[in-house]
């Protein structure tokens, strides 16, 4: 592709915005320089392509498309079902899977297509079955209350929030937790790893109706096959959220029992974090679940997005690309480099380590809370995360952690020497920064103090680490 297509093509879009809201068009310019000049740690953010990125702006996004690839519910979908099912193709040939559904509008969405499918497919129920078959008219009140009795009473097992599993795997407050009658499980205090045995005990006690694998915050591999055998020891149905780690099984880093599409019942993912696609989400499953997923919409979502699920096709399609398996494999060298370069220097890392593309810093060996790091940071240059700890003292908004990953400093093609430099510039930030204390002396978890000229020194080193490696190298908008 000619570098002077993309100029083209994103300078004039900007263009025509500008004649329309001129304050939008410089925000969009604003945002390319933000991203260009900082270094993006956050372990769910990445770089789409510019392919990518075009397959968004046009008029699919003006289609209304409720329903399924040949069975929708407006006239007129001819096109739209192209890229859906292409989409569709090429995540079932990425994956192994043998059903995709390419419509949520994000990974939470993904999430509550598949509770919907599970429920639908596993809890009998003629309520449900009249609700299914859009008799919703002809259900009395009767069938209301054993909708609800029925549909409300299910258990879900998943990972707890602060050993880095997501809301949406039953953390109370949200609704998978009002959905769910919820328990999770942990991790071993003593080496920050998911203990099996404990998740069959919990299993074997709690019988719940789906257990969920996966996580937003944990650095290690997890062994979907092992799970698999506890889901099937309490007749469970086995759903891996994938969201964080989806491109490291489209590159063939995570194989064999850790990848969770020959293990789960279901797999949910978004399609912009390691898989590096547009923002939005996606369901593979096995073939007995395949009906109930496709009802996601309109059962669980609201409109599919064409313009995104054209994305999807353009991404995906860039995903099956030989490159793409070397582009995940460095990711986790990546991550392990930056690992062992804050390691060396003293960061105590949540298990030790990584072998995935994050690392999670304990940052109460520097004194500070998450809140305090995370603002520390990006006065430096350099964005994160606050993230909870196991067994977290400071609760999910000050947390203990800064949560990094690899996924988009790898996409600008910095490599290991330059995690070792990301390291000394984390690490010295963090060591230069102190905590605060409140009005009345007592010590704050939000206020810290960094000396300006260094912040800005760290800044300005962080600039010249990613000078070599130009975000969107084919963009210029000036
Ligand atoms: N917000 C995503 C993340 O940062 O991990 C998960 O939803």
């Amino acid at each position: 592709m000619s570098r002077n297509a993309e100029s083209t093509a994103f300078r004039s879009a900007l263009e025509v915005i500008r004649a329309v809201e001129p304050r939008v068009a410089d925000a969009i310019g604003a945002e390319l320089t933000d991203q260009r000049e900082s270094l993006k740690l956050i372990a769910s953010e990445n770089y789409a392509s510019p392919a990518t990125l075009l397959a968004m702006g046009n008029w699919f996004s003006d289609k209304y498309a409720e329903g399924t690839v040949g069975r929708r519910f407006y006239a007129g979908c001819q096109n739209v079902d192209t890229v859906e099912a292409l989409a569709a193709e090429h995540a079932r040939e990425l994956f192994g899977a043998a059903h995709a559904y390419v419509q949520p509008h994000s990974g939470i969405d993904a999430n509550l297509v598949a509770f919907w499918a599970v429920l639908a497919d596993r809890v009998e129920s003629p309520a449900l079955k009249k609700a299914q078959v859009r008799q919703v008219n002809d259900l009395t009140e009767a069938d209301w209350f054993a909708l609800r009795r029925e549909l409300g009473n299910q258990r879900m097992l998943g990972m707890s929030l602060d050993a880095g599993g997501h809301l949406t795997h039953g953390f109370r407050p949200n609704i998978s937790g009002k959905m769910f009658d919820q328990r999770s499980y942990g991790t071993d205090p003593a080496t920050g790893l998911i203990d099996y045995d404990r998740v069959a005990e919990a299993a074997r006690e709690f019988k719940p109706l789906i257990l969920v694998g996966g996580y937003s915050a944990y650095p290690r591999k997890v062994n979907f096959r092992i799970l698999r055998e506890i889901a099937d020891s309490v007749g469970a149905t086995f759903m891996v959220d994938m969201a964080h780690f989806a491109g490291l099984v489209a590159g063939k880093v995570f194989t064999g029992d850790f990848d969770p599409v020959p293990h789960a019942h279901i797999v949910t993912t978004t399609t912009h974090k390691s898989l590096r696609g547009p923002r939005g989400g996606m369901v593979l499953c096995q073939p007995e679940l395949a009906d109930q997923v496709d009802r996601g919409c309109p059962m669980v979502l609201g409109g599919p997005l064409p313009h995104v699920m054209a994305a999807k096709a353009v991404a995906l399609a860039e995903a099956r690309r030989p490159e793409f398996a070397d582009y995940a494999q460095r990711i986790v060298d990546n991550a392990q480099a930056l690992a062992e370069g804050l390691s060396r220097r003293g960061a105590k890392l949540v298990t030790g380590g990584t072998d995935n593309h994050l690392v999670l810093i304990d940052v109460s060996g520097y004194g500070l809370t998450g809140r305090q790091a995370e603002q520390a940071l990006l006065d430096s240059g350099i964005v994160t995360n606050r993230n909870s700890v196991p067994q977290d003292p400071n609760g999910a908004w000050y947390t203990s952690g800064i949560r990094i990953g690899t996924p988009a400093l790898t996409t600008r093609g910095l490599g290991t020497a330059e995690m070792d430099q990301t390291a000394e510039l984390i690490h010295t930030v963090l060591t230069q920064t102190t905590a605060g204390a409140n009005a009345d002396g007592t010590p704050s978890k939000a206020k810290y103090t960094l000396d300006p000229a260094l912040a800005d020194k760290i800044s300005r080193q962080a600039t010249d680490l990613l000078a070599p490696h130009p975000l969107y190298p084919g963009i210029d908008l000036s």
